[in-house]
């Protein structure tokens, strides 16, 4: 269309990098891509490296990854941060996850547990202040279970958590408790953290509870946060077609669902990038096969729910999934054909975490929207090419120590630009692959893909191309908004949702035609529109 074919990706990644020192511009230039996936010379792109400091990223850290991310969803541990109270009270009931504890169920989500560390626990050390803390906790609400996390401040001082939740876990005789040390600065990004979470969540709970429950297609979900109540979507289609769900990692969780994950017999991974480790350990570990799944967008939807079928191979099983998909399709396809009249053709840019900028890509699919540019904050190269290599993770079943090799060192574990035939020599030289769909081959050719983007390069590209609609976070809403663009936090949601399945399909489309029909982003001027000086202004 007329927008698409007016900017050049070549002339928007040149203008992008104009600004920065020649070092900069070299390191950022290899996490600007131009897609030719179509021709099959897509170049690689750099990922999940260091943010140049100075920039102003969109990313969070590593504590946010672990405990706002892979643990705040669990209504029943009670989740006790290790340091200033900043850290607590910024991750507090700000990721929009929904739980349902029911009418007595434990929920100690919307409490905020901190030890509150001052600078006297900084100099003499804060490990009582912890022990003193979970036992508070313990005493207030004897919970199932304590999780700690350190902030940065503890990695630096030396608090042995480790020691301090295993001694209370012991004197408390009813209570797991274990810590994570996932100080902020541990890695490059939230992405960290998950892998933390991950290994931790597997070698204090996972495996405890070996209770049969009852169901005959048993699957894990891994990779789904309830964030606006999507779960709750995805769990009513399961329901609905006979699928039983054991645990879900994380949405609307419980300890016990952790403790029965080994009891599934399938894993359904819905958001890799944060779950990847727990469905590698369940399939060394338990022998549980994992399929990537997607419930963003209604194709997808369908798409995988007959993947859930089809590996069960029940003959009934596959009939009720085609009966739920027939009965549920009509009304989204109604909806669909509503807006499109007013959405085809429109644009989108999309720059979200470790998964979504790709899942979201399906929804503005079905209404007709291009995607022009898009990245993630904190994917990796295997979320950005839809493939990688199998990590080799030993578990030791008795002690359930992981002992992870590390892969990400070997030059041979991302094979993007290997002809079939290559990657079959790495095959036969004992190298697993796992494929699935990926950002990069799913983009059109000509737009552009960009890792960490920033608040700079995000305002350089709306103010270059114009989309008809930005997807991003909280940090990057206002500012977009102020350059006459309709902004979607796909985090968050802003107070919207659910998205995921059949109804979510149906609450996406009327939102996003709200937002890109709208006349009154007509009216707002952007600062370069309204004062031409002011961007010259801006050079010096
Ligand atoms: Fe996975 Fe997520 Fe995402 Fe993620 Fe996140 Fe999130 Fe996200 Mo925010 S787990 S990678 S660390 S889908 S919190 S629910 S929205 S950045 S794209
Ligand atoms: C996080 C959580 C976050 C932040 C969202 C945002 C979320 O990474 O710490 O920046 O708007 O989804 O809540 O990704």
């Amino acid at each position: 269309d007329s927008k698409a074919a007016a900017w050049n990706a070549e002339e928007v990644k040149a203008e992008l990098l104009k600004k920065y020192p020649p070092k900069v511009a070299r390191k950022r230039a290899k996490q600007i891509l131009i897609n030719e996936a179509l021709e099959n010379e897509t170049p690689e792109i750099s990922a999940n490296v260091r943010t140049i400091p100075g920039i102003i990223t969109m990313r969070g850290c590593t504590y946010a990854g672990c405990k706002g991310v892979i643990m705040g969803p669990t209504r029943d541990i009670v989740n006790l941060v290790h340091g200033p109270i900043g850290c607590s009270f910024y991750a507090w009931l700000t990721r929009r996850n929904q739980t349902d504890a029911g009418p007595d169920g434990e929920n100690y989500m919307n409490y905020c547990f901190s030890t509150d560390m001052q600078e006297q626990d900084i100099i003499f050390g804060g490990e009582k202040k912890l022990a003193a803390a979970i036992q508070e906790a313990y005493d207030l609400f004897h919970p199932r279970s304590i999780a700690v996390f350190a902030t940065c401040p503890v990695g630096l001082i030396g608090d042995d958590i480790h020691t301090v939740a295993a001694k209370m876990k012991e004197k408390l005789g009813d209570c797991n408790v274990y810590a994570f040390s996932c100080e902020g600065y541990k890695g490059v990004s939230q992405s960290a953290g998950h892998h933390i979470a991950n290994n931790q969540v597997f070698r204090h709970i996972v495996g405890e509870n070996d209770e049969v429950k009852p169901g005959k297609f048993k699957i894990n979900l891994l990779g789904e946060y309830n964030i606006g109540g999507d779960g709750f979507e995805i769990d009513r289609l399961f329901e609905k077609c006979g699928i039983t769900c054991i645990s879900t990692f994380s949405g609307n969780s419980t300890y016990d669902q952790f403790a029965s994950a080994h009891t599934a017999d399938l894993n359904a991974v819905m958001c890799h990038r944060s779950i990847n480790y727990v469905a590698d350990m369940l399939e060394t570990k338990f022998g549980i096969p994992w399929i990537k799944v997607n419930f963003i967008g209604a194709a997808a939807t369908a798409k995988s729910l007959r993947k859930i079928a089809e590996y069960f191979g029940d003959k009934k099983l596959i009939a009720r999934v085609e009966e739920v998909i027939a009965e549920e399709m009509p009304a989204v396809e109604a909806v669909a054909a509503e807006v499109r009249p007013r959405t085809e053709g429109k644009t989108a840019m999309m720059f979200v975490g470790g998964s979504r900028a790709h899942h979201y890509k399906e929804l503005f699919n079905e209404m007709g929207m291009k995607t022009i540019a898009a990245g993630y904050e904190f994917g990796h190269r295997d979320d950005y090419e839809g493939r990688r290599v199998i990590p080799d993770i030993r578990v030791d079943a008795d002690s359930r120590n992981i002992e992870e090799i590390e892969v990400e060192a070997d030059p041979t574990r991302y094979q993007p630009r290997k002809s079939p035939k290559e990657l079959e020599a790495l095959e036969k030289a004992g190298y697993q692959f796992k494929y699935y769909d990926g950002l990069i081959p799913d983009m059109d050719n000509g737009t552009l893909v960009i890792d960490d983007l920033n608040q700079y390069e995000a305002e350089k590209l709306v103010e270059l191309i114009k989309p008809d609609i930005f997807c991003a976070g909280i940090k990057e809403k206002f500012s977009v908004q102020k350059l006459g663009v309709p902004m979607k936090q796909l985090h968050s949601y802003d107070s919207g949702g659910p998205y995921a399945g059949f109804q979510g399909a149906v609450n996406f489309y009327r939102e996003i035609d709200r937002l890109v029909s709208s006349k009154v982003w007509g009216y707002l001027k952007a600062p370069w529109q309204r004062d031409p000086q002011l961007s010259a202004s801006y050079n010096y």
